[in-house]
């Protein structure tokens, strides 16, 4: 592919870099040839143990039993917050911007150690123990953070609910993990606009009977239902707490969250992260991935309610002693120019975000970012997707004048942490390429039949060895870790994503090859929003796939069969999206929904998706094989009826 850009390293990261790419080179080559050594050396410098490991790693991908540092002990929260007090303790920890400009907080890792510390024994006073779990349903301000370091000083494992996610969702996931304590907000705000939490809250807890506590942040002072035996006032409580609350010793194999993600089956998985492996992770790639130096100040657009919060606003930056800021809002409000306007007031160096957030910034045209100087910038990362090439240039270019070299970072829920990605000081960059492997990690392609594709090809990506930061099991189901992740290619842990090399060893991502849609950076299984779909009394059957969307990556498109005698409507249609809005959320309404007197089924009676996704994507002409339709017709008035984007 001789039409691709390559940028080489800029000159001040030549100058000024933890890892050139010598180092890059030789480091990598290292932490293959002598994982175990390379990985305790890195854990000895990186993280404070209370007792070091007997091995370092047993790993054995046919059973999925997967252990790092067994032995060594340490606590999560210690080393994120009380060991930077020596040195750090006037430091900013955290800035928080509201998602109104004129709202922001500045807390210091001395002021960290303190609300963190009341918070934690805040749970203790509601009977939280080490291995209990604990659900937190709440908007991007200071108090998640919070809430996941309390949990993490006391032992208990979060489990984060993205404050977007609908009643039903928090529900499944506090029955999945049998949360009994749950933390939220009385109403979060995005954009202008509340989001009512505690009421949502309140909704699931209704199906919920082991939950005995919710702690209430009165973050709006809403008006709020309120439960005097159950529901605690966070702000009154923590008045009383004392600031002391030793951390509990961990095992590194004990678990630190759990984190639901979307697989292709309708019921989410609960992604099981463990403590030593997971912070060492988090922690080394923040620092080499962002070339993270003493002093910088670090943004990371997520949501605490994703991996790559927990991961990149949490756990990584906080280890390192990192300044991290943690932003409300959403990146057109009030208006598109937004991130360059608070990364001038609070002179951000190293900025992450995601190819969704950068595709519309880009349709809103260059005076919102040029109207900023965006001087502080050094450093810009994308996540959750791939990037076309279009949106990284202008990112590159107008977002940041060509000086900040773009690190493509890409990763998953279950990987805990960045897996291929360029190094800043180190890798050339092509545009829309996640490039290489991160230290001690093997990525390898395998064609249909399970063969390793050697050179420049194409295949499913896998990788043939562990790391620190990989999950360790599915929460309550360590048969479906098996089967999602280590059957389909014994000896390999399977992606579920296909990518191309090319002949520099460069990796491209092609995209998801289960039936998991990924719809502005959120995975989403299209069996969930089926299910929720089917749930109607005037539907028959669905079948969702994704559609190339300009800004979203990809939107949902919904083929619905109505039971018979019922007439297709707009009415019923907007019923339909709020049967997904309802039982997912707003991110997984269908923008499409085409009704289906019939899907394409094979006469075994399995709908043909691959069929779906060609009519919704309007790749006509290259429908493949239908002869082994049931009834090929179907096709032919499904492409008929197909909805224009
Ligand atoms: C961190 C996160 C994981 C899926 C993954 C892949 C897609 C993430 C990407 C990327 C291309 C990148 N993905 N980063 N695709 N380039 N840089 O997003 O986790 O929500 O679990 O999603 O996202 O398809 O398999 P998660």
């Amino acid at each position: 592919m001789s039409d691709i850009k390559t940028y080489p390293v800029p000159q001040q990261y030549l100058e000024h870099t933890l890892i050139n790419n010598a180092q890059y080179e030789s480091m990598y080559q290292a932490s293959i040839d002598d994982p175990e050594n390379f990985w305790a050396e890195q854990a000895r410098a990186k993280i404070d143990w209370e007792k070091p490991w007997d091995s370092v790693m047993n790993v054995d991908y046919k059973k999925a039993h997967i252990r790092w540092f067994e032995g060594a002990e340490l606590n999560v929260c210690y080393n994120c917050v009380d060991r930077h007090l020596a040195s750090k303790a006037d430091q900013t920890a955290i800035i928080w911007e509201g998602d109104d400009p004129k709202n922001d907080l500045s807390i210091t890792y001395r002021e960290l150690h303190q609300k963190v510390s009341r918070f934690a024994n805040l749970l203790k006073s509601r009977n939280v123990k080490k291995g209990d779990r604990v659900c937190i349903y709440m908007p991007m301000i200071p108090e998640v953070v919070y809430a996941m370091l309390a949990c993490a000083r006391i032992g208990a494992i979060h489990s984060v609910v993205f404050g977007g996610f609908s009643p039903e969702s928090l529900k499944s996931r506090i029955l999945d993990s049998d949360c009994q304590v749950v933390i939220t907000a009385d109403e979060g705000l995005r954009g202008g606009k509340t989001v009512p939490l505690k009421k949502n809250a309140d909704k699931a807890l209704e199906g919920c009977p082991n939950v005995h506590s919710v702690i209430v942040v009165k973050y709006t002072q809403a008006d709020i239902a309120w439960q005097e035996s159950r529901d605690v006032d966070y702000y009154a409580s923590m008045e009383a707490m004392s600031d002391d609350c030793p951390c509990e010793i961990m095992s590194a194999e004990d678990p630190l969250f759990i984190l639901y993600t979307s697989g292709s089956t309708g019921q989410p998985k609960g992604v099981l992260h463990t403590s030593g492996g997971y912070l060492l992770y988090a922690a080394l790639t923040h620092q080499y991935v962002f070339d993270y130096h003493d002093g910088d100040v670090y943004w990371c657009t997520a949501d605490a309610g994703w991996i790559t919060g927990h991961s990149y606003i949490v756990y990584g930056p906080l280890a390192n002693g990192a300044t991290t800021l943690v932003f409300e809002g959403v990146p057109t409000y009030p208006d598109a120019g937004r991130f360059w306007d608070v990364v001038d007031k609070h002179q951000v160096n190293i900025f992450y975000t995601a190819p969704t957030a950068i595709r519309a910034l880009m349709g809103q045209g260059n005076e919102f970012v040029n109207r900023a100087s965006r001087s502080s910038l050094r450093l810009l990362g994308t996540v959750g997707e791939p990037i076309n090439p279009e949106a990284w240039e202008w990112y590159h270019q107008v977002v940041g004048e060509t000086r900040c070299p773009i690190v493509d970072t890409w990763w998953q829920t279950e990987t805990g942490g960045i897996l291929l990605t360029p190094l800043p000081g180190a890798t050339q960059l092509k545009p829309g390429s996640a490039t290489r492997p991160f230290f001690g990690i093997e990525p390898a392609l395998l064609d249909s039949d399970g063969k390793t594709v050697e050179g420049a090809g194409s295949g499913a990506l896998v990788m043939a060895r562990s790391w620190p930061g990989q999950m360790r099991t599915v929460y309550g189901d360590h048969d479906r870790f098996i089967s999602t992740y280590f059957s389909q290619y014994p000896g390999y842990y399977f992606t579920g994503d296909g990518a191309r090399r090319d002949e520099d060893g460069y990796y491209w991502i092609t995209g998801r090859m289960d039936d998991v849609l990924n719809v502005s950076g959120h995975r989403l299984g299209t069996a969930e929003i089926e299910s929720a779909l089917v749930l109607h009394e005037s539907v028959a059957e669905a079948a969702v796939v994704g559609f190339p969307h300009d800004i979203k990556g990809q939107g949902v498109y919904a083929y619905v069969t109505l039971m018979s005698g019922v007439d297709p409507s707009d009415a019923l249609k907007q019923e339909l999206i709020k049967l997904v809005n309802q039982e997912i959320g707003p991110i997984a309404k269908p923008e499409m929904i085409q009704w289906s007197p019939g899907l394409p089924k094979t006469r075994s009676g399995k709908i043909m998706r691959r069929i779906l996704r060609k009519i919704a994507s309007n790749e006509l002409d290259n429908l493949g094989d239908t002869s082994t339709l049931a009834d090929p017709s179907v096709v032919e008035q499904l492409i008929k009826h197909r909805l224009n984007q």
